[in-house]
């Protein structure tokens, strides 16, 4: 991905196995415009096709993680392009086909697509500087990139309702507190540091399992409890079908390190 040049993002691979993605539109607060989602998608899809990446990291710069989506680019729309080019529909690939962890470090505000974006990640990590919120109501609008869907999950309908109704921020405290992201740094290059080491840790297993894992906590969000367990349990006895599963537990049981083949 490094060979490839983009105009609003950075890519680089600052740990092995890590693929790092900063936004790179630093004098519209990384507003998301069409160009830069469609050069997210096109970073996202390099890696997944990259057998030596195995998780990687989203993140803005220290004031803004994004500030929405491009709400100059947006003004002029009407109903019949938005609804006949199925506006936005671009993003909703950027997590349905990424296979591998992604882990949005979030500093400084994500707001409306921004917030949604940042949602869009596995594990989400954010410092104090963080500033959340869906404030599409104050525009005429309402979120459109899964906002009122992944908010609601994330924190409950009657904080989600308060936050979208109001467009009030939520503070990378309550964000904490109320269980949107994981965990909150002091500040944004621990933030970023952190999202980094937990993305290398992840790097460090076998990417079977890992693939496994996504894919079974993400159907818990589709799924009811029962058939969620059934899921889990089939996708448990394919685990014994793969070479890491014996690796794994033979090198436990004769107190060695596993080496992961990735089989
Ligand atoms: N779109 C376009 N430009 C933006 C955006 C944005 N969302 N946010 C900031 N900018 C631009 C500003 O216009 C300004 O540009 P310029 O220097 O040319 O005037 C520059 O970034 C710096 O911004 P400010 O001067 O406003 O900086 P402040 O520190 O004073 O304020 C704020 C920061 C509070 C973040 C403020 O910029 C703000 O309120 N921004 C808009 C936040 C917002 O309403 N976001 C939601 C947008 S709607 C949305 O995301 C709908 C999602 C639907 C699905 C996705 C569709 C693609």
């Amino acid at each position: 991905a490094e060979s490839m040049q983009y105009e609003h993002i950075l890519v680089s691979t600052p740990k092995p196995g890590v693929g790092f993605i900063q936004l790179n539109r630093p004098k519209a607060l990384n507003a998301l415009c069409t160009p830069l989602i469609l050069e997210l998608n096109a970073a996202l899809r390099t890696y997944q096709a990259d057998t030596s990446i195995s998780a990687v990291v989203l993140t803005g710069s220290e004031r803004a993680f994004a500030a929405g989506a491009d709400i100059k680019e947006m003004k002029d729309l009407t109903f019949s392009t938005a609804y006949g080019a199925d506006f936005i529909e671009s993003w909703s690939d950027l997590v349905t086909f990424l296979k591998k962890p992604l882990i949005t470090a979030i500093n400084g505000y994500a707001l409306g697509g921004g917030c949604e974006l940042a949602m869009m990640g596995d594990i989400l990590y954010c410092s104090t500087s963080a500033v959340f919120g869906q404030p599409e109501i104050k525009l005429g609008v309402i979120p459109g990139a899964g906002g009122s869907q992944r908010l609601t999950k994330a924190i409950g309908k009657s904080r989600a309702m308060e936050a979208i109704l109001t467009g009030n921020n939520i503070s990378s405290k309550q964000a904490g507190d109320w269980g949107l992201v994981a965990k909150v740094f002091d500040t944004p290059q621990e933030c970023v540091d952190g999202a980094l080491a937990t993305a290398e840790k992840i790097a460090g297993y076998s990417q079977i399992a890992v693939k496994a894992a996504k894919e079974v906590v993400n159907k818990s969000q589709d799924l009811g409890i029962r058939e969620g367990v059934e899921f889990e349990r089939r996708l448990f006895h394919g685990m014994f079908g793969s070479k890491d599963q014996k690796i794994g537990m033979t090198a436990f049981a004769e107190k060695k390190k596993a080496e992961w083949t990735n089989e």
